[in-house]
């Protein structure tokens, strides 16, 4: 049967590692959706290559220019955020794969629970902004979430046929980014350049920086606490610079499993799209004689206070990952334009934790309006060091 796949964020990074997937598989895949905020070009690309049947550009300002480009084919077009959410109810599609950036995945990832589509989720905001809530409306309306991000979907490949052994606890390894081993004096002089040379993984600028502050890893603990059903004291961070091992799962028998593989996305995407099953890939394989040496060692959460923020998030709950969330798009949004310091990035978000608005059990519009209160708290206090 071929699965009929609406993609969500195609010009990103995953969203066109997803397409190199499919296209290598077209007897088992078509693509039905492409969205995408502001790369017409590449948009337009897809879009003539792909035929889906129908695209969305975020950006209203640029309808008229995919329209025209493709007015030769018959494609529908539409035109911004609402669009976005709105198309994920199409009838005609079996799975959407969220690899937009940030907060923004939240309404059509709801959307699309709702409307019965599986998800293969590579927005992992969306699962730190409002688990409880997205894990509930999964479990409602009989949908599953299949992970993306390459260390649940270790975790998750670990789990297969492991149904009714409980976990013990989990550790998402991490490669410890670019200033793996630095000081807070070496991070103090971190340009926006050197934070975006991520050692092993080619990605988009906002997750890059959010390695680099070991943010990323932090959002994953969160990510995994709904996504497996654990505690926050279940899950551990280690580092592995190699990124080879991409993450294990510890069973009551002690028994460890791990997921490895070279550092390549288009394997957790294609499994999320085949699971239960695999699909012959091309992909480049592991040689042991290439690796000698997979090494592992202690996060440190004193110099990355990133990683130590978002623990407190999670142990708080409620809203308190989302208000985490938002300060840190916040603050790497004002790091990218050159606007708040590497190491002030974390000031900004503990700030913005202690000033919002807590809510113990935050409503859908208490998510939306958190959201709103902990940017503006954050742009505020950005504002006022400019000063
Ligand atoms: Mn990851």
């Amino acid at each position: 049967m071929v699965k009929r796949v609406a993609i969500l964020g195609s010009t990103g990074s995953i969203g066109k590692q997803a397409l190199e997937v499919i296209e290598a598989h077209s007897e088992s895949f078509e693509i039905e959706v492409l969205t995408a905020n502001n790369s017409t070009g590449l948009l337009i690309q897809q879009a003539r290559q792909f035929l889906p049947n129908t695209v969305v550009i975020g950006n209203k300002e640029k309808y008229k220019e995919v329209e025209e480009a493709l007015a030769d084919l018959p494609i529908k077009i539409y035109a911004g955020e609402e669009a976005i959410a709105q198309v994920v109810q199409m009838g005609t599609i079996d799975v959407v794969i969220t690899a937009m950036v940030g907060f923004s995945g939240l309404l059509p990832t709801v959307n699309a629970i709702k409307a019965g589509k599986q998800i293969a989720l590579a927005n992992k905001e969306t699962l730190v902004v409002a688990g409880d809530m997205i894990t509930q409306l999964a479990l409602e309306h009989k949908v599953s979430i299949l992970p993306v991000d390459s260390e649940h979907s270790a975790i998750f490949q670990c789990l297969a046929g492991e149904f009714h052994n409980p976990i013990e606890k989990i550790c998402l390894t991490a490669s410890g980014g670019p200033f793996r081993g630095k000081d807070v004096e070496f991070l103090r002089k971190v340009t926006r350049c050197e934070a975006l040379n991520h050692p092993n993984w080619s990605m988009g600028d906002k997750i890059t920086i959010d390695s680099a502050s070991l943010m990323n890893k932090g959002l994953e603990a969160i990510e995994a606490r709904w996504l497996f059903d654990l505690t926050p004291e279940q899950i551990e961070i280690v580092v592995h610079p190699q990124s080879i091992v991409h993450s294990l799962v510890q069973f009551e028998d002690g028994s460890m499993k791990a997921q490895m593989g070279l550092p390549d996305m288009r394997l957790p995407i294609q499994y999320a799209l085949t699971y239960p099953g695999r699909l012959k890939s091309e992909f480049p394989r592991f040689n042991f004689m290439d690796y000698p040496q997979l090494t592992f060692e202690k996060a440190d959460a004193k110099v990355f206070r990133n990683l130590d923020l978002a623990f407190q998030a999670m142990d708080k709950g409620g809203n308190m990952p989302c208000i985490l969330n938002a300060a840190n798009e916040i603050a790497v949004d004002c790091f990218l334009k050159g606007e708040v310091g590497f190491v002030e990035m974390s000031g900004v978000i503990e700030k913005t934790m202690r000033q919002s608005t807590f809510k113990e059990h935050p409503t859908f519009d208490d998510y939306m309006n958190s959201n709103t209160e902990a940017r503006n708290i954050a742009s505020g206090i950005i504002n006022e060091r400019k000063k």
